[in-house]
C-alpha cells in the first residue's frame, strides 16, 4: 500500500502521520506551507475541497483521496483491520471518542489559540469563552480516564486524534496540573515510538521559536 501524505506539523497533520507509523504503512509525505497558503492552491483543493491539511491520496486504491482527518483514521484503520473494532459497541465507542475530539476538542482548542496566541485583538470575552470550554472537555477527558487505560477500550484511533490535540493544553494556555489521570494517558501515550515518530512528520522548517510560529499561522489566518 502506498500513501500519500499532504500535511504540516499541527495537531490535525499529526493525527493522520501517528496513525501511519501506528500502523507501519508505507507512505510519503508532501509537506502543505500553510503560511504560504499552499492550502488554498487548485491543485491542493482539487484533492481536500476544504483548503485545509490533513489529506491522503491511497495510490493502491485508484488514486482514493481521503480529506478530513477523522475520516483519514477510519480509513486507514479499515484498510489495515487495526486500530478500529468491528463489532458495533467496540466500534460505537471509539466514533463516541472520535467524535468529541473532532466536534469538541479539536474545534474549542483552535479557537482558544486562535483568541489567546494569534489575534491582535485580544477579546477577553472570546478568550475565556474557549479557554473555558477547552478546560471542561479536558475534565471529561480525566473522568473517563481515571477508570479507562484508553478512551475507548483497547488503544484506538480515538487516543490518536484526542492525543494530538490535548497535549497542547499549555499553548490554549489552559492547565491540567490538578488532572492526573489526563496527564497519565498523555505521558502513555507520547511514550509510544510511533507516537514519536509520527508527531515529527513532517520535518520543521524555519521555525524556531514560538513568534515564528504565530507569525506563520496569521499570515494562514488572514
Ligand atoms: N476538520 C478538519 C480541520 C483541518 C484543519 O483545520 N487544518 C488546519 C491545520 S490544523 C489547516 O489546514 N489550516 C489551514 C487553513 O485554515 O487555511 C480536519 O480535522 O481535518
Amino acid at each position: 500500500m502506498s500513501i500519500e501524505l499532504f500535511t504540516a506539523a499541527t495537531p490535525n497533520g499529526i493525527k493522520a502521520s501517528i496513525a501511519l507509523e501506528e500502523l507501519a504503512l508505507p507512505y510519503t509525505v508532501t509537506p502543505i506551507h500553510l503560511g504560504e497558503r499552499e492550502q488554498k492552491q487548485p491543485w491542493f483543493l482539487a484533492i481536500n475541497p476544504n483548503g485545509r491539511i490533513p489529506a491522503i491520496i491511497d495510490h493502491d486504491n485508484d488514486d482514493f483521496a481521503v480529506f478530513e482527518s477523522g475520516a483519514i483514521l477510519i480509513y486507514l484503520a479499515r484498510r489495515t483491520g487495526r486500530l478500529l473494532p468491528s463489532d458495533p459497541r467496540g466500534e460505537s465507542l471509539v466514533m463516541q471518542w472520535l467524535m468529541f475530539q473532532m466536534g469538541g476538542l479539536g474545534p474549542m482548542m483552535g479557537q482558544a489559540n486562535v483568541f489567546y496566541r494569534y489575534a491582535e485583538e485580544k477579546i477577553p470575552y472570546a478568550i475565556n469563552r474557549y479557554q473555558r470550554e477547552v478546560r471542561r472537555l479536558l475534565e471529561v477527558l480525566d473522568r473517563r480516564l481515571a477508570t479507562e487505560e484508553y478512551l475507548a477500550g483497547a488503544y484506538s484511533i480515538a487516543d490518536i486524534a484526542t492525543w494530538s490535540w490535548a497535549k497542547s493544553y499549555e499553548w490554549s494556555g489552559v492547565s491540567i496540573l490538578d488532572l492526573d489521570h489526563l496527564q497519565r494517558w498523555l505521558e502513555q501515550i507520547a511514550a509510544r515510538p510511533a507516537v514519536q515518530r509520527g508527531r515529527a512528520v513532517p520535518e520543521k522548517r524555519n521555525i524556531d521559536n514560538a513568534q515564528q510560529f504565530v507569525d506563520s499561522a496569521r499570515r494562514m489566518l488572514v
